[in-house]
């Protein structure tokens, strides 16, 4: 017993600079010699991690005491962003650890900033279920993260020429201090092989899935402390790894070289996270990655289940709920059917109840590019028994069809799982709804749209399950931790823990009325305009001078987010100044940022064409002192939260009805940036808020875009609109490739096509009448800051903790937990 008995660790300056210092010269064995900046960051994460393992064990004994209700967050991605500011921040220590640092000689700034930042996920869909972990620990509510740990992240973005150029991110190379492995609770997951029907015990038939080729997942925790309350939740992330016996056959075999081809196979797995965030593509290995995550996490939660409960599942949907982040895990319907059915032996009907009362799916698209189909070919060889399973839950949701429509075999083929063709394919979406009691879009016109749209005749069958649940983020990282000059000023004017109750912002409204407040408030801004500046310098060697609106697109780049829109904006301001048309001129800077999907052609091409438009621009003498384009590459989570607090415009353009939510136009409002944006997902929500006066809205409208495709007629715009005329006349000159014909020629086609499906010429003069109007808007800067001030005072609704509230009144279910002392 006295094992598990640990004494508390020092909180204060002193005590802290001791465990630092211990860390670093013992535990990692560093002195004067060694110049690695990593190791001074890694003895600071271990001295915080210490702080932190007593409170997740006191958390998990908590649960377990409680036997409470618990949610499973199973999601493909996890964007988690760096651990140690964060730890730092929710356990309250930055004051004793800058002060026990600083007497040490050590600067906790930028030790900071020698912590890789993981990236784990490639955009929305990961950041979204990291700010959904930070809110959950700190809501006290006992979810734990399932996920893979992936050997490469996202790859970095270099560029090269103005083109991107990817390089692998290995970033767990000099290890990480975080993560705890816990090699006792591996799980084996079966691929390959073949089915066999048996007699079991009770002389019932039964299934087995044999012969198969089985790979470890090896579980490696990561804290995920709540703010300031003693709780700390989990997510575990699997790595794969070889067997034994199957190295061991081959290597008795005499074939030493296969038996380590196949150990590479197998802990392939979790090599590398896929880098498309809208697109499917159809990999084997994909398929493997996210049975991999399904069937380990589901053992792993039997596991614990027959542990405490022996084989009676009869409340284990009670207790138990699996949120399926996309249809990425969506196979863990069937996965959860085969384990329950195949062993532990319950009946289908039993198992079917259980399954459709624990699981939950959210849509996060309604691209049909992104939406999962798998091969029933591939199924049938690397999970025959999934497949079967599959076709036996479609087999008896096609009764329930057709005892609902009668005859209706049009709508039978349209609602199959099974999309029959020349090579049929496996809908993961419908597996998904199928399966659940819920699914959920992630902001009201998504959900809308997903009702009236894509999922139709589910909802028609199903309309209970359907619900919305509007996105948001955590105000700790994306407030507190990265706006540390604004987070001073709403403590001063809020009191503290404003952050873990974001209506309180509302509080900032009145004072957008008083003089003093808003230049205060214009000082923050300008200082993180500096900050952000300074980053801009250094990397992109582009001088942004303060008193500009800095206008700012963050994001993965996708033709239907509209990158192209801004540049065309910029190609018209550029085009302007040549004409010396610049009265009432109004500085901007231009900052874009985002990765393209390696194999997106032409999301490669627009970052090519927005690099040589800076280019060009930034290097006419006339344009100083009135224009500004860069792009900043690589762009990730600790960029963000330099980027954010210096943003005055958020661009949010895309074209109606194609973003589900975006969360960056949170992040940048929380901020006190003003949104110019279409309407579409959140935007919607966020004019709402914040009020017509405060947003500046163009474009069409969802509906309208639907309308105007069938006579949509790009070239006829163009030509009736002179400033668009001159925009396209001037790239389709060369003017921007002198020495690269031709290379922009596929953008100036797709935006001349009548079948644009972004309609970026529909939206040409409403954008730029309205950025005129931002531009107006900000010369006026009594007007400006006061809509800065009221952005974010009306933001409160944009925190995950209210996400998280919802989805825990409407789906989850869960009480609160308080760990004990
Ligand atoms: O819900 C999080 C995030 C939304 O805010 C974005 O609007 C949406 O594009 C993104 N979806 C994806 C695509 N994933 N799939 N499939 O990342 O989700």
């Amino acid at each position: 017993e006295h094992l598990f008995d640990l004494p508390s660790l020092p909180m204060d300056a002193a005590g802290l600079a001791r465990d630092f210092q211990r860390y670093y010269g013992y535990t990692l064995g560093r002195d004067s010699d060694s110049l690695a900046a990593y190791y001074p960051y890694a003895a600071l994460a271990i001295t915080l991690r210490d702080r932190l393992m007593e409170r997740w064990k006191r958390t998990r004994q908590a649960y377990d005491g409680d036997k409470c209700r618990r949610v499973y967050y199973l999601s493909l991605e996890f964007l988690m962003g760096r651990a140690l500011s964060n730890a730092m921040l929710n356990l309250g220590l930055e004051d004793a650890l800058t002060k026990g640092l600083h007497d040490l000689g050590v600067q906790l700034e930028e030790l900071a900033e020698n912590e890789p930042d993981p990236g784990l996920g490639n955009g929305g869909l990961g950041r979204l279920a990291a700010c959904f972990l930070d809110s959950c620990a700190t809501l006290q509510l006992p979810v734990r993260g399932y996920g893979l740990r992936y050997e490469y992240g996202m790859f970095r973005q270099v560029i090269e020429h103005g083109a991107q150029v990817e390089e692998p991110d290995h970033w767990l190379r000099d290890g990480n201090p975080w993560e705890l492995e816990r090699p006792e609770f591996t799980q084996r997951v079966q691929f390959g092989g073949r089915t066999e029907r048996y007699l079991d015990h009770r002389g019932r038939e039964a299934v087995r899935w044999v012969d198969t080729c089985d790979v470890l997942a090896v579980p490696y925790d990561l804290p995920v402390p709540g703010y300031r309350n003693d709780t700390v939740n989990t997510l575990r992330l699997w790595k794969a790894a070889a067997t034994d016996d199957f190295n061991l056959d081959e290597f008795n075999a005499g074939s030493y070289t296969e038996a380590v081809a196949q150990k590479n196979q197998a802990e392939h797995i979790t090599m590398v996270l896929y880098p498309n965030d809208a697109s499917e593509n159809g990999k084997e290995l994909r398929l493997r990655q996210q049975f991999f995550l399904a069937s380990a996490s589901i053992k792993d939660v039997l596991r614990d289940w027959t542990r405490l409960n022996g084989e009676d599942f009869s409340r284990f949907a009670e207790f138990n709920c699996f949120q399926l982040n996309d249809t990425h895990p969506a196979v863990s319907v069937a996965e959860l059917m085969r384990q329950l059915v195949d062993e532990h032996q319950l009946s289908w009907d039993t198992a079917w109840g259980i399954t459709r009362e624990t699981m939950a799916y959210t849509n996060h698209t309604l691209l049909p590019e992104a939406l999962e189909r798998w091969p029933v070919r591939l199924f049938e060889q690397l999970l025959p028994r999934i497949l079967e399973i599959i076709y036996e839950i479609n087999a008896r949701f096609l009764m329930e069809v057709e005892r609902h429509w009668p005859g209706d075999n049009e709508r039978l083929r349209r609602m199959s799982l099974i999309e029959e063709g020349h090579e049929p394919q496996v809908r993961m979406a419908y597996l998904a709804i199928v399966g659940s009691f819920s699914v959920n879009g992630v902001a009201a016109l998504h959900s809308e749209l997903l009702r009236q749209g894509l999922f139709h005749d589910f909802y028609e069958l199903w309309p209970e399950k359907f619900n919305n649940k509007t996105n948001g983020v955590t105000p700790r990282r994306w407030l507190a931790m990265c706006n540390p000059g604004l987070a001073g000023l709403l403590d001063a004017e809020l009191g503290g823990d404003w952050m873990c109750d974001l209506e309180r912002l509302e509080g900032l409204a009145p004072l957008a009325e008083d003089a003093a407040f808003r230049a205060r408030w214009r000082e923050i801004k300008q200082e993180n305009k500096r900050r952000l500046a300074e980053v801009v310098a250094q990397i992109c060697h582009v001088d942004f001078p303060l008193e500009a609106m800095f206008d700012v697109q963050v994001k993965r780049i996708h033709e239907y987010k509209r990158q192209l829109l801004n540049v065309l904006h910029v190609v018209h301001l550029y085009n302007r100044i040549k004409q010396g048309d610049t009265r009432d001129w109004t500085p901007r800077c231009v900052l874009l940022g985002g990765k393209a999907a390696p194999g997106y052609v032409m999301a490669k091409q627009i970052i090519k064409f927005i690099n040589n438009v800076a280019a060009v621009v930034n290097a006419d003498p006339d344009t100083a002192g009135l224009l500004r384009v860069a792009f900043v590459p690589d762009y990730r989570v600790s960029l963000m939260e330099v980027i954010a607090p210096g943003t005055d415009l958020s661009e949010q353009i895309s074209t109606a009805g194609k973003e589900a939510s975006g969360t960056g136009n949170m992040k940048f409002m929380m901020n006190g940036a003003v949104t110019i944006g279409t309407l579409d997902g959140a935007n919607i929500e966020i004019r709402e808020q914040v009020g017509a006066d405060n947003f500046f809205l163009f474009g069409l409208t969802a509906e309208e875009v639907v309308a105007t495709r069938a006579h949509y007629d790009p070239n006829g715009i163009i030509a009736a609109d002179p400033a668009l005329r001159e925009v396209m006349g001037l790239i389709e000159s060369g003017y921007f490739n002198r020495f690269e014909p031709g290379i922009f020629d596929a953008i100036t086609l797709s935006i001349r096509n009548p079948h644009d499906p972004w309609m970026t010429a529909a939206d040409f003069r409403s954008y730029v009448d309205t950025q005129e109007q931002a531009a107006a808007a900000y010369r006026d800067p009594e007007r400006w800051w006061r809509m800065s001030i009221l952005n974010s005072a009306h933001s409160g609704r944009f925190s995950s903790d209210r996400t998280i509230g919802d989805y825990n009144r409407d789906i989850w279910r869960l009480q609160t937990i308080t760990p004990r002392d």
